[in-house]
């Protein structure tokens, strides 16, 4: 089966997309929404005007939450089977998006592509203190367990991109969550995660 991802190496949805086909071993093209020639192709692809979009042989998928429900039709293997469990890694995955974007969002804006002398120092605070307040439920969520739920699943790939990112951008899991960066730590071992990795 063919498909196509026009991806941004940076967009952590994008990122969460990328880890999910690594790890289902699901052989997909990823395309730079910006590659010579593609632009207009990805354009006519969503209305949104946004990446990940997945061409697929049922037709283009440009939502990131709409991908991931179709792999999982698709596959069977992305979502845990017990139906708690299935709500759970749904919840993670929209915390991951909201809850921990938001802090990490301030940062990453704040510090891409300007020069140190410029950061507003204040709104990375900001987002770090956001960030570490989002972290006590996860760190509760995870127990003692080695993965969100049973298994390898939707909120490892939402997780581990947004941590990645954060940590690219300096934004590190305090000591405080010793589980979560254990986990965390598990994941960058992963060879889904080499394999994706935009740098
Ligand atoms: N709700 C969308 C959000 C996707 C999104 O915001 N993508 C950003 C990159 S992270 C984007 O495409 N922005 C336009 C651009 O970078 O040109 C989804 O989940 O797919």
């Amino acid at each position: 089966m063919s498909m196509t991802l026009y991806d941004k190496p940076e967009c952590p949805f994008c990122w969460k997309i990328r880890l999910l086909l690594a790890e289902l071993d699901l052989n997909t093209e990823i395309m730079h929404y910006h590659a010579v020639g593609q632009e207009a192709i990805w354009q006519r692809l969503t209305p949104n005007r946004t990446v990940p979009v997945l061409t697929t042989p049922d037709g283009a998928i440009y939502e990131s939450d709409v991908i991931v429900e179709y792999l999982e039709e698709l596959t069977g293997r992305l979502l845990p089977k017990a139906r708690s469990e299935r709500i759970k890694a749904r919840h993670l995955n929209k915390y991951s998006d909201t809850k921990i974007g938001a802090g990490l969002r301030e940062v990453i804006f704040e510090k891409r592509d300007k020069p140190e002398a410029k950061w507003d120092q204040g709104r990375i605070n900001k987002g770090i203190a956001l960030f570490n307040q989002a972290l006590p439920f996860l760190e509760e969520q995870l127990g003692d367990n080695t993965f969100f739920t049973h298994d390898y699943s939707l909120p490892e790939t939402a997780l581990t991109a947004r941590f990645a990112l954060g940590e690219r951008y300096g934004v590190t899991i305090p000591a405080e969550f010793p589980r979560l960066r254990e986990w965390f730590a598990r994941m960058k071992a992963r060879p889904s995660f080499g394999l994706t990795k935009p740098w």
